[in-house]
């Protein structure tokens, strides 16, 4: 992977002069989270170099912080791969100097960067926690603070054994721990912003820190970070609904690049009964483009067969999505895609658990 993102490091010392108990990357992309006012009152990004003067309650911590902040923070609907990619770079760079790794990331597309690195960091065993907030860092009522004191915590958390309390990707928000590729906005106002209709939560934060130790991934002491991946673009998301029209979906799935596509379908992975929508499934499918079938629905799977309604994909060679979120689906799909092997190798992986993103029951 060849993307670099220009970015400003400073380094935050809250332990000295003594040794501190935890080394920790902290990447900062851009976000709510990190904007102040100017003068004029408008919402500018905020100087990194004065974290300490906003958040006191870090020099209770003893922490040694490295701070990657980018040079030009971006509100997350500007996310790319090549940004998921730069992301995984940072974290490959300073992976061996630190024990975790938190990412500050607009909560609009954090779902989808959380599944993207979940894929592309293979043999991950350190903490990457993303968090951001709902109301910048300035604000009087600021879930900033909760959210990246609490990341924090977990992104140094050790059990007795010395190893760390979960190493993988994950988001921390409003006192609940979400694996990554598991987590979907669904709160655009409220401090609730995300949710894992499939998976448990992996940790409660109150009092304590409670943690789910039987759902996060196990520890692997001699696994291998390796960043390897490309992300194949030609991809798109067909979501049906009651009267979607030919005219609507036929250039997209006749669309001569196209590689893959996550197919949104009704309940347990139902389609209409429409002979212009599964013939051109059909001839897409005949074109080695991937389908691969994930439900609307926030809770549950996808069952091809269960119903009449879904039979039809199942024997056209549609993939089965289980109960993977659009988000993990459609970076899985870019993912596993970029590998360039063949047909049927890039469906058998894309059926198959990368990091813990889909159950097979
Ligand atoms: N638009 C913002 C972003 O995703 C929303 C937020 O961070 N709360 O960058």
């Amino acid at each position: 992977m060849v993307n670099k993102i220009p970015y400003e490091l400073i380094t935050l010392d809250t332990a000295a002069p003594r040794e501190a108990e935890a080394r920790i990357l902290l990447v900062y992309t851009g976000g709510t989270f990190g904007m102040g006012q100017d003068s004029n009152g408008a919402l500018v990004p905020f100087d990194f170099r004065q974290l300490l003067e906003k958040v006191p309650s870090l020099s209770k911590f003893s922490l040694q912080v490295t701070i990657v902040a980018f040079a030009r923070p971006i509100d997350s609907s500007d996310i790319t791969p090549d940004h998921w990619s730069g992301l995984a770079n940072i974290i490959h760079k300073f992976y061996h100097a630190h024990d975790g790794v938190v990412i500050l990331h607009g909560t609009d597309t954090m779902a989808y960067t959380a599944s993207a690195l979940s894929f592309v960091l293979q043999g991950l065993n350190k903490p990457v926690i993303l968090t951001g907030a709902q109301l910048p860092i300035t604000a009087v009522r600021t879930d900033a603070l909760d959210n990246l004191v609490t990341a924090l915590e977990i992104a140094a958390a050790k059990n007795a054994g010395g190893e760390p309390m979960v190493p993988e990707v994950c988001i921390n928000f409003n006192n609940r721990l979400i694996r990554g590729n598991r987590a979907q906005k669904v709160q655009s106002n409220h401090f609730d912003a995300f949710k894992s209709g499939n998976y448990p939560v992996l940790a409660r934060s109150g009092i304590t820190i409670e943690y789910n130790h039987a759902y996060i991934k196990t520890y692997d002491p001699d696994a291998q970070l390796v960043v390897d991946g490309k992300w194949c673009r030609q991809v798109a998301v067909i979501k049906l609904f009651p009267g979607l029209c030919m005219e609507a979906v036929a250039p997209v799935l006749q669309s001569p690049g196209l590689r893959g596509i996550v197919l949104e379908t009704f309940g347990a992975g139902n389609i209409m009964a429409n002979n212009w929508l599964i013939k051109l499934i059909g001839e897409a499918l005949a074109r080695e483009v991937v389908v691969l079938n994930v439900s609307q629905c926030l809770g549950g799977e996808v069952v091809q067969g269960r119903y009449k309604a879904s039979e039809a994909l199942a024997k056209m060679g549609v993939a089965n999505g289980y109960d993977l979120t659009t988000e993990a689906a459609l970076t899985k799909l870019m993912y596993v895609l970029g590998k360039g092997k063949s047909y049927k190798n890039t469906i058998q992986e894309l059926i198959t658990p990368i990091s813990g993103e889909l159950t097979i029951r």
